[in-house]
């Protein structure tokens, strides 16, 4: 099975533009415990580069664009968060990396636990380790 895998998140539009509603256990597969978002991020830096032990998000570029790499420990999967209406799943025990980002992107991103900085795993070696 692919590592990309989207919410399709359709917009409810109508002349007047367009609104996407997004609900804990509907269009976003678990209970919502925490919302984050990532702006105004420098041309050229990329970020992420850790994985977690116990956290599922669903990432989505509300504006703008950004590259997300995910890595199982096998397999290394791009896709081009690029419209606010596909959210990209994000499971456990998965290196993530963000890049590319345009000038105008607005990452939102929704997690299903609270931050807990003991949670990151940053180093890729122990990442290996902990996946095979
Ligand atoms: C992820 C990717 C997609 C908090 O205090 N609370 C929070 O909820 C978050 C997410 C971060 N922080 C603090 C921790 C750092 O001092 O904000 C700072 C920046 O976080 P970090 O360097 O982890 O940011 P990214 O963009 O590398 O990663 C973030 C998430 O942390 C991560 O879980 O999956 O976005």
């Amino acid at each position: 099975m692919s590592l990309i895998q989207w919410a399709h998140f359709p917009p409810l539009g109508d002349d007047r533009g367009s609104l996407v509603a997004l609900e804990a256990e509907k269009t976003v597969p678990f209970e919502i415990k925490r919302v984050y978002y990532i702006f105004g991020t420098q041309q050229g830096v990329a970020r992420g580069f850790h994985a977690h032990h116990n956290l599922k998000q669903v990432a989505v570029c509300v504006t703008g664009k950004c590259r997300m790499i995910l890595d199982d420990g096998k397999n290394r999967e791009e896709a081009w968060l690029d419209s606010p209406t596909k959210g990209l799943l994000i499971g456990d025990l998965i290196w993530r990396e963000m890049h590319d980002f345009s000038e105008d992107c607005v990452l939102l991103v929704l997690a299903s636990e609270h931050y807990d900085e003991a949670d990151y795993i940053r180093d890729y070696e122990e990442f290996i380790r902990l996946v095979k």
